[in-house]
């Protein structure tokens, strides 16, 4: 990443994709967080797009098939996808502010044709690798990463007009610790690899960070980070809609952002899942604030 490179800001304030209300505040809680004024300070050109519209229908609303709120979801990952489209058209970083996980169907769908080999960091304490038929909850914001790999409802697979966004390979997930049984079986038939919070407490997160970025050095050509705040451990991140004990700290995840920021091999980023109404005084969003200026290479000294 260099410092003529343009950070093109678009908020995602969807709550749809699971079933606690407040997520939709998440965008606003970084702006009031200071965000903008941040990335500012570190010398980037930065371009807010403001929020993309969050398709609200009180009445026919898709409860059908396992997957809640499908109609709206497609509708604001539709425009999401044409918004970052053009931003890397345009030679923009994208920097995208959700919202909950669902949001990263339709970022993905925008990112990834401009890749031949996109790699995905999913820093998350879930893989969200559901589909309607392994879906406990019928949320979709626990089914982007199996949609992004070409699996689920066909209208899903088919936001941007192309599927799959991403091939598994090129996929690490990091800060793992709640999995679903279909899931397991997933990652271990597709291939996917996976740090759960097992290897980074055994090896370290400097090991983890160090072998995330050789593989992906290796085979992609990009490398979309989506870093949900729930693989934070809820000490650090409380304002998530589905907090998990024993996560990575605010350190290791400092540690992890000034890491990728000096292999430089991040060309999209996406911080989800902050919930203000269930935060205390913001600290989710400050805490999203600095790892995003860690990510875009903020030094201690
Ligand atoms: N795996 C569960 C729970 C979940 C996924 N993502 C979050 N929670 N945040 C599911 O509903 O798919
Ligand atoms: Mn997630
Ligand atoms: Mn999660």
């Amino acid at each position: 990443m260099n410092e003529e490179k343009k950070v093109s800001i678009v908020g995602v304030p969807m709550d749809l994709g699971q079933i606690r209300r407040g997520v939709d505040m998440g965008p606003s809680a970084l702006r009031y967080a200071g965000l903008i004024e941040e990335i500012k300070s570190l010398g980037f050109d930065v371009q807010d797009y403001g929020d993309i519209h969050i398709h609200r229908s009180t009445t026919g609303t898709d409860q059908e098939q396992n997957l809640k709120n499908l109609q709206e979801v497609i509708k604001t990952s539709e425009e999401l996808c044409l918004e970052l489209d053009e931003i890397i058209s345009k030679g923009g970083f994208p920097l995208v502010l959700g919202g909950d996980h669902s949001i990263s169907i339709g970022s993905i769908a925008g990112i990834s044709k401009h890749y031949k080999e996109l790699g995905v960091i999913w820093y998350d304490a879930h893989a969200d690798l559901n589909t309607a038929e392994t879906s406990p909850s019928g949320n979709i914001h626990g089914m982007p990463l199996a949609t992004n790999i070409g699996l689920g409802h066909p209208y899903l697979l088919n936001i941007g007009g192309y599927s799959p966004k991403i091939k598994p390979e090129n996929i690490v997930i990091v800060g793992a610790r709640s999995i679903d049984e279909g899931e397991k079986a997933l990652i271990s038939e597709m291939g996917i690899k996976v740090f759960t919070m097992h290897e980074i407490d055994r090896k370290g997160m400097t090991a983890v960070m160090e072998e995330t970025i050789a593989y992906l050095k290796e085979r992609t050509d990009g490398v979309h980070l989506s870093l949900d705040l729930d693989a934070i451990d809820p000490v650090d991140a409380p304002g998530v809609g589905t907090p998990v004990l024993g996560g990575v700290t605010y350190r290791e995840s400092h540690l992890a952002m000034e890491m990728l920021a000096e292999a430089e091999i991040i060309t999209s980023a996406e911080f989800v899942e902050i919930n203000p109404i269930l935060d205390n005084k913001n600290q989710t969003a400050d805490v999203a604030t600095e790892l995003v200026s860690s990510l875009l290479g903020k030094k201690l000294i």
